[in-house]
């Protein structure tokens, strides 16, 4: 339940603004609390959210630039990184700060399935709630997929399971977090500029075993060497770990045996649908959907349940989703993919078809070398565009492949559609992040579909 107190909100985004939104309510409601939430962003960008919150009583400051007093708890948005001064400011003060996810945690009585990993946790999120749904077993997904976790507990009940796509970001910042699931899908590279290093990443991710006990479950993919490790680290706590592998089949692990998505059962192997049964593309969409299984099994998820989930579950929107096809080149948006890492798995999707490749954005501190390496043996051309457009340039010079370059996104699209033959696949899959022209991947995801839907129709972009 709602700690008493002087409680403090770090950004006024979405997850900021459920966390305020949820406490200012349970002021309301008569709880023995006072919140005050503070953004760096100017008033004028935040003003619908600082006025609703202010009239519920919460005490709202826009283009706060430190924390100037101690709060008995500090709940910060995870865009904030570690070295703001919003947060140097909050911990010098000796205030506890603990990210949105934690506080839901605490104040919900339902069951949690965590997903975290670099890549492939929207998806595994989604299909894990689908599954369960498919299953008859009541579910929500949220957290970093975009639905705030402290939301839907005052929205559903109990019996609800809140499957909850967490990012290390919002991981770095818990305590008592404590999944009856836990799944680590991978780790590579990402989000370094945050962290500081790949290592306090890492460590990051693997907080979501911390609070595990022999009672609940751990599922993690074994092929990748980033989350491997951790198998034998959390099963030496005698925590039940499921070993997702397509290369073979663990005891009580998932894998892929003659072609069939199969998890092994205390009554032997149990084949679940074909990989051609899956609609969502890719090698790594079937390690996906293997920790998807096993997650839902591990909550009770019935094998019929599942087998109908798996077939019925379609691509989601910005991950590898078709667009459209304009004069027999076909449109794919991957907006989603803003590290190297997503992209090289994405490319592995279209092992049989020429390739033009849509790469640049914001970079969150990742070496573009081995992207560039993959993209010229994988593809037929790459269009590099945005603010890292120079370092990726440079990441492609003296490869055998030569890179066009375009200033924007959208002009990047065009330089792709004018070099694209019938047969083609134009693959806007950045490997970086959108903010340098966009408000967020989902914009920037629209912005390209809404062009290649122009384009089909005849008109310029
Ligand atoms: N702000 C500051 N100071 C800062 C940084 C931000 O005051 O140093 C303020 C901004 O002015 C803004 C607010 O904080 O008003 C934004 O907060 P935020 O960046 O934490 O974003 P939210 O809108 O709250 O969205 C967050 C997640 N964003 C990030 O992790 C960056 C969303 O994940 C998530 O869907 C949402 O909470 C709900 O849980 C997005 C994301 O990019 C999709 N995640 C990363 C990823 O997937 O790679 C981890």
């Amino acid at each position: 339940m709602t700690p008493p107190g002087d409680i403090l909100v770090l950004g006024l985004g979405l997850s900021g603004y459920a966390a305020a939104t949820y406490l200012a309510e349970e002021a309301c409601r008569g709880a023995d609390l006072r919140v005050t939430v503070l953004d760096e962003a100017p008033e004028e960008a935040l003003r619908p959210r600082a006025q609703k919150l202010r009239r519920m009583g919460a005490d709202v400051v826009c283009g706060a630039s430190s924390v100037t007093r101690r709060h008995d708890l500090v709940i910060a948005s995870p865009g904030i990184p570690p070295t703001s001064p919003l947060m140097v400011s909050a911990r010098a003060l000796g205030s506890q700060v603990i990210s949105e996810i934690e506080l839901a945690y605490r104040e919900s009585s339902s069951p949690f399935v965590a997903v975290t990993g670099t890549n492939g946790k929207t998806t595994v999120t989604a299909l894990v709630g689908h599954i369960l749904s498919e299953c008859g077993i009541s579910a929500q997904t949220v957290g970093n997929i975009g639905n705030p976790a402290i939301a839907a507990v005052s929205e559903v009940g109990r019996e609800t399971v809140l499957v909850a796509e967490v990012s290390s970001f919002q991981l770095s910042l818990t305590v008592d977090f404590h999944p009856r699931v836990a799944v680590l899908l991978n780790i590579t590279p990402d989000h370094v500029d945050w962290h500081g290093s790949l290592e306090a990443y890492t460590a990051d991710k693997a907080r979501v075993f911390s609070n595990l006990t022999p009672d609940d479950r751990a599922v993690i993919d074994v092929d990748d060497e980033g989350s491997a490790p951790f198998a034998g680290e959390v099963e030496a706590r005698g925590v039940p770990v499921v070993r997702v592998s397509r290369a073979r089949l663990h005891p009580n692990g998932a894998s892929v045996v003659d072609g069939f998505l199969t998890l092994d059962t205390p009554e032997g192997p149990e084949p679940l649908v074909a990989v051609e049964d899956l609609a969502i593309r890719g090698d790594h969409n079937v390690s996906n959907a293997l920790a998807a299984a096993a997650a839902a099994r591990s909550m009770g998820a019935a094998l019929p349940g599942i087998r109908a989930a798996l077939r019925s579950f379609k691509p989601i929107e910005h991950r590898l989703e078709p667009v459209e096809w304009v004069r027999d080149v076909e449109y794919f948006n991957d907006s989603k993919a803003t590290n190297p890492d997503s992209v090289m798995k994405a490319l592995t999707a279209f092992d049989e078809r020429p390739l033009i490749v849509l790469l640049g954005g914001h970079n969150k501190g990742n070496d573009f070398a081995a992207l560039a390496e993959d993209v010229a043996a994988r593809c037929r051309a790459a269009v590099l565009f945005g603010e890292a457009r120079p370092e990726l340039e440079a990441a492609f010079a003296g490869l055998p492949m030569e890179a066009a370059s375009a200033e924007t996104m959208l002009q990047a699209l065009r330089v792709a559609s004018e070099i694209a033959v019938p047969g083609d696949v134009v693959l806007l899959s950045p490997g970086c992040a959108s903010f340098d022209e966009f408000t967020s991947y989902e914009h920037r995801g629209r912005a390209f579909k809404d062009a290649v839907l122009r384009l089909a129709r005849g008109e310029a972009v």
